[in-house]
């Protein structure tokens, strides 16, 4: 297992569209494996594989309060929607901030899971606003898209500040300090 590198907002590499798993074999496992691991650590209830810099229609959840209760979609498909919900969202590739967004109360969904085998989820509630989250992930979308574009331009300049602290640029990178 191994703990993954998350990607932040406004990384252009969260706006591809991610490819349909073609065969769910052991490379696609160890991904789902080290997703798990990542998304754990971090923590965090949902992750997307673009998220990890992975192109590929692969998600994992766990809203448990145990986090005892791993969900793998492999190309997830949402077949039905209904209803609608106001939930607070947050996004491991947004640290630090939380907005309300609206989407479906209720969907009926098909993935893959890690054996390849097909199954359907209808639910709704934390759940399903969590598998819509991460499928617009899939899709190159992120929560901030469904906020007003001013929140979303304060979000991206606040995480770019953040990045230019964090990454000092080329002329003082690598510089050696005197002691
Ligand atoms: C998506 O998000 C989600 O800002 C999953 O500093 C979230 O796991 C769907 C996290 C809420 C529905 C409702 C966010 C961790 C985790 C942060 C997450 C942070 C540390 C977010
Ligand atoms: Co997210």
């Amino acid at each position: 297992m191994a703990k993954l590198e998350i990607l932040t907002f406004p990384d252009a590499r969260l706006r591809r569209s991610a490819e349909p798993v073609e065969k769910v074999d052991d490379k696609t496992r160890q991904l789902v494996d080290d997703m798990l691991e990542t998304m754990y650590a971090a923590p965090g209830i949902g992750l997307a594989a673009i998220q990890v810099n992975v192109p590929k229609r692969v998600v994992v959840i766990d809203i448990s309060d145990e986090k005892n209760a791993p969900l793998c979609l492999i190309n997830p498909e949402i077949l039905e929607r209904s209803g609608e919900e106001q939930m607070d969202e947050g996004c491991l590739s947004v640290p630090g901030f939380y907005e309300t967004v609206t989407r479906a109360d209720r969907i009926r969904m098909r993935a893959l899971d890690r054996n390849g085998e097909p199954f359907e989820l209808d639910t709704d509630g934390l759940l399903a606003v969590c598998i819509q989250h991460e499928i617009d992930h899939l899709d190159g979308r992120l929560f901030v898209d469904h906020i007003s574009a001013l929140k979303r331009q304060r979000i991206r300049k606040k995480l770019e500040k953040d990045q230019r602290q964090a990454a000092p640029s080329s002329t003082d990178s690598g510089r050696r300090r005197a002691i």
